[in-house]
C-alpha cells in the first residue's frame, strides 16, 4: 500500500490535451534499437508503461534523411516506410496504459548524413559536430532550406499523429537537436532575422513550435525540450537567455522539458555529479509559464522526487537511466514497495548501447533489451520446470544474480562465498573514489535475497570439488570472478613483460585490499582503458604518491568514450596531479622504475619508479569449474547433472556482463536449448522490390 506521503507524485496531470495518469516521465532515450530492431524497442518500451511511467517517450527520432546521425542506430521518420515500426512502438505503450510521447529531430550540424549522403544542414558554415570528428562540414541553411525544414517538421507531426502518439516533441536541447544550433550563440553567428537577437535566434523555434501545434491541432500535446544552460557562460545559451525564451514563448508548447547542456553535461554518471544535480539550474523556470515542466536528475529516491513536486521545481518526474534500471519504479512506489526499487548506479552502461550501435544493456537491470529477443522480464520469470536444487559458487555480481533470479524461478538454491562479505568485486570497487553508488548492485540483490526462504547464503565457505560431489546439489554454477594478472599480460603485450624479481608491482586487488607502493614515486600501466586504471591512480594520487600513468591508448580510460566520461576522467586525473604519457606502453620492469616505448615509432623512454601497478587484464577464478570437469565420471553417481561457469570466472567482462550472465543462466536452467544456432528472436530486414532497371542489364555506353 502506498504511503499517503507519496500521493501527489500520482496525481493525474493535464499536458494540453492530454492527460497523464500520474507524474512518472520516461523522458526520450535511445537504446542502439530504434530502426534495426524496433520490436525490441516496442516491447522495451511496453515493461516500462506496465511499470507506471504515465508518458513513455520514443529517442530521438530523425525526421528526415537530412537528420540523419549514423552510425548511431535511433528511429527514423523519413517517409510513410517508417509508419509500422513507429507505431508498433505507440501500440506497446498503449497497452501498458501510458500516453507515448515522439521525439521529432532534425539535427542540423550534428548529422553526418553518413548513410544518407544528403548535405548537412546548419545555421552556418561549420564542421558537423558529430561525436567521430566527420571530416564533413555543414551548409549554411538558406530561407528555402528554412522553408523546407519547416515543411518537414509538419510532415512529422503528421506522421507521428497517423502513427497515434499522444505528444510530439520538438527538440532544442544537448547541442544535438537542429533547434539548439539555432539558439546558441556558439554555433548561430548569422545576420539575417534568424541571427542575432535572442529573439532572431528563437525565431525557427518559435515557427515549428506553432507549426507542430497547427498540424497536431488538439490532437496530440506538443513539447519542448531545451537545454537550460549550455555550461559555455556567455559563449553559449546561458539560464538568464532560457528565462527570456519562457518569456518569449512560455505559453506556445503544451509542455516544457528542461535538459542540462550538452547530452555528456545531462546523463552525467555517479562518479561525476550526485542525483538531483540539475535542481539549481531548472528551479524557478515552472514559476515562468503555466504549462507542467518535466525534468531530470538520475532520480532514484522517492523523497527527492517529491521534494522536486512539492517544492514548485518539476510538474513531472522525468528520469532516462532510472527507469532503464527500473521499469516498474512508479508502480514500487505506489505498491509500497520501496525496498524492492532496483536504483541506478549511474554507470551510464546504457548509453554505451548507443555508441556501440548495440542493444542497451544495463547493470542493474539484465533484461533491459531482452524483452522482445529473450522473452525476459524485469519483474517476472518462469517458474523452475523441475525440482533440482542448485548450487551456485560465489557470491559477487553474476552468483547474486544468479542465485536471486534462480530463487525466483522458486529453485532450491545454496550460495556459498568463500570471503565474509557479498559482492565480490562491485563490493571491492564501491570503495573506490566515485564508485560508491555501485554498492547498489548488491544492496538491490541482497534484499532480495532476504524474501527469498528457498536461498541459503553460506558466508566463509570455499568449495572444492570434494565438497560438491559429497553434497546433493544438481547443478552447480561457478561464479568466483577473476583477479587482475600481474605479468603485465593485456592488449599490448600477450606474453609476460620481464619484470625484476626485486620490483615492487601490484595490481588493482593489491591496491583494492589496502596495499600500497613502498616508494612515493609510481607507475600505473593502464592497458585495461575502462574505468579502473583511471580511479585507482586517482585514489594513490589523493594519498600522496606521485603517480604517472601510462597507455598505449591515445586516451586515459579510452573505453569510457562510450559512457561520455572520458574528459571528466581526464579533468579530474589533471585536478589530482597525475601525470599522463598516451600512446606508450610499459615494455620491462626494474627495481629503478619502467623501460616504455612509443606506440608509434618504438623509441624508448625509462621512467623512474619506485613501485608500479599494472591495469591490463584478468585471470578467470577457473579452478573448481576445471576440477569438476575433469571429475565428470562420477557425477551421475552423485547425481549432479550440470556444472556451468558464468560471470568473470567463465570471461572477464563488465560487472553488467557479469549481472546478465546470471540472470541468464538462471532464466536457461532446465529450460530447452534455443532450436538454431541463434538463442534470441531477431528482427531480420524486409526486403525491397526490385528495382525493374536491375532485373536487365544493359549494355555499359564504352562496352
Ligand atoms: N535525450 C534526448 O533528448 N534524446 C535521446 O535520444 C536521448 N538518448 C539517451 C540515451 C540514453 C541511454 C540515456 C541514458 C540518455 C539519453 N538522453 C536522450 C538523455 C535523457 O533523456 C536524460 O535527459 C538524461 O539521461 C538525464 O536523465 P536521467 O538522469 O534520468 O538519466
Amino acid at each position: 500500500v502506498r504511503d499517503p506521503r507519496y500521493d501527489i507524485l500520482f496525481e493525474p496531470v493535464k499536458i494540453g490535451p492530454v492527460t497523464a495518469r500520474n507524474r512518472f516521465f520516461q523522458v526520450p532515450h535511445c537504446n542502439g534499437m530504434g530502426y534495426r530492431d524496433p520490436s525490441g524497442e516496442a516491447y522495451m518500451r511496453r515493461v516500462k508503461a506496465e511499470g507506471g511511467w504515465a508518458v513513455v517517450c520514443t529517442e530521438q527520432v530523425e525526421i528526415h534523411p537530412t537528420s540523419d546521425i549514423g552510425p548511431f542506430i535511433e528511429l527514423r521518420l523519413w517517409d510513410d516506410q517508417d509508419l509500422p515500426a513507429l507505431t508498433r512502438i505507440s501500440e506497446k505503450i498503449h497497452e501498458g496504459g501510458s500516453l507515448a510521447g515522439i521525439e521529432l529531430a532534425h539535427n542540423g550540424l550534428n548529422s553526418p548524413n553518413l548513410i544518407s549522403r544528403e548535405t548537412p544542414l546548419g545555421p552556418q558554415n561549420l564542421p558537423v559536430v558529430s561525436w567521430n570528428y566527420d571530416p564533413v562540414q555543414a551548409r549554411e541553411m538558406t530561407k528555402s532550406d528554412i522553408a523546407d525544414l519547416r515543411h518537414w517538421h509538419k510532415e512529422a507531426v503528421r506522421r507521428s499523429l497517423k502513427a497515434e502518439y499522444d505528444i510530439v516533441y520538438v527538440y532544442a536541447g544537448h547541442a544535438i537537436g537542429g533547434l539548439h544550433h539555432f539558439l546558441s550563440r556558439r554555433y548561430n553567428n548569422r545576420t539575417d532575422e534568424y541571427g542575432g537577437s535572442l529573439t532572431n535566434r528563437v525565431r525557427l523555434l518559435r515557427e515549428i513550435l506553432e507549426d507542430s501545434r497547427e498540424v497536431a491541432d488538439g490532437k496530440a500535446a506538443v513539447a519542448c525540450r531545451i537545454s537550460v544552460d549550455e555550461l559555455l557562460g556567455d559563449e553559449g545559451i546561458t539560464r538568464s537567455e532560457i528565462e527570456d525564451v519562457i518569456g518569449l514563448l512560455g505559453e506556445t508548447p503544451d509542455l516544457w522539458d528542461f535538459v542540462l547542456g550538452s547530452w555528456e553535461d545531462d546523463s552525467v554518471t555517479s562518479r561525476f555529479g550526485p542525483e538531483a544535480e540539475q535542481e539549481p539550474y531548472v528551479r524557478g523556470l515552472k514559476q515562468l509559464t503555466t504549462k507542467p515542466v518535466v525534468g531530470v536528475g538520475r532520480f532514484t529516491s522517492p523523497d527527492t522526487m517529491l521534494h522536486q513536486v512539492k517544492s514548485g521545481i518539476l510538474d513531472f518526474i522525468g528520469a532516462a537511466r532510472p527507469s532503464i534500471a527500473d521499469p516498474y519504479l512508479p508502480r514500487k512506489i505506489e505498491e509500497g514497495n520501496l525496498e524492492d526499487i532496483r536504483e541506478c548506479i549511474g554507470c551510464n552502461i546504457c548509453v554505451s548501447g548507443d555508441f556501440t550501435m548495440s542493444p542497451i544493456r544495463c547493470t542493474q537491470n539484465p533484461t533491459m533489451g531482452e524483452e522482445f529477443r529473450r522473452g525476459w522480464h524485469p519483474e517476472r520469470i518462469k517458474v523452475r520446470s523441475s525440482e533440482s536444487n542448485v548450487l551456485v559458487v560465489g557470491a559477487g555480481p553474476a552468483g547474486l544474480e544468479a542465485a536471486r533470479a534462480l530463487g525466483q524461478r522458486g529453485y532450491t538454491v545454496s550460495l556459498a562465498e568463500a570471503g565474509r562479505q557479498l559482492g565480490g568485486r562491485v563490493t571491492r570497487e564501491s570503495k573506490l573514489p566515485g564508485l560508491s553508488a555501485w554498492i547498489r548492485v548488491v544492496d538491490y540483490r541482497q534484499q532480495q535475497l532476504r524474501t527469498l526462504s528457498n536461498v541459503d547464503v553460506f558466508m566463509e565457505s570455499e568449495m572444492t570439488a570434494d565438497d560438491v560431489i559429497d553434497n546433493d546439489f544438481h547443478h552447480v554454477v561457478v561464479a568466483t570472478g577473476s583477479s587482475w594478472r600481474r605479468d603485465g599480460v593485456g592488449r599490448w603485450h600477450t606474453h609476460a613483460v620481464p619484470v625484476d624479481d626485486h620490483a615492487d608491482v601490484l595490481t588493482p586487488d593489491d591496491v583494492m585490499a589496502g596495499l600500497r607502493p613502498a616508494g612515493n614515486k609510481v607507475v600505473l600501466f593502464d592497458d585495461d582503458h575502462y574505468y579502473l586504471g583511471a580511479v585507482v591512480a586517482e585514489l594513490l594520487a589523493k594519498e600522496g604518491f606521485d603517480v604517472t600513468l601510462i597507455t598505449p591508448a591515445a586516451h586515459v580510460s579510452q573505453w569510457t568514450t562510450n559512457t561520455m566520461e572520458v574528459v571528466r576522467i581526464r579533468k579530474r586525473i589533471i585536478k589530482a596531479g597525475v601525470h599522463v604519457q598516451v600512446n606508450r606502453a610499459v615494455t620491462a620492469i626494474t627495481p629503478e622504475g619502467v623501460r616504455t616505448v612509443c606506440a608509434f615509432t618504438g623509441d624508448e623512454q625509462f621512467f623512474d619508479a619506485d613501485g608500479v601497478v599494472l591495469v591490463t587484464a584478468r585471470l578467470p577464478h577457473d579452478g573448481l569449474f576445471h576440477d569438476l570437469q575433469s571429475r565428470e565420471s562420477e557425477w551421475a553417481a552423485a547425481d549432479l547433472r550440470s556444472v556451468r561457469g558464468i560471470g568473470d570466472a567463465w570471461a572477464p567482462s563488465t560487472i553488467a556482463a557479469a549481472v546478465w550472465s546470471g540472470h541468464r543462466y538462471a532464466e536457461e536452467l532446465d529450460e530447452p536449448p534455443a532450436p538454431g544456432p541463434v538463442a534470441f528472436r531477431r528482427e531480420v530486414t524486409g526486403l525491397s522490390i526490385e528495382p525493374v532497371s536491375t532485373l536487365t542489364i544493359p549494355p555499359f555506353a564504352n562496352a
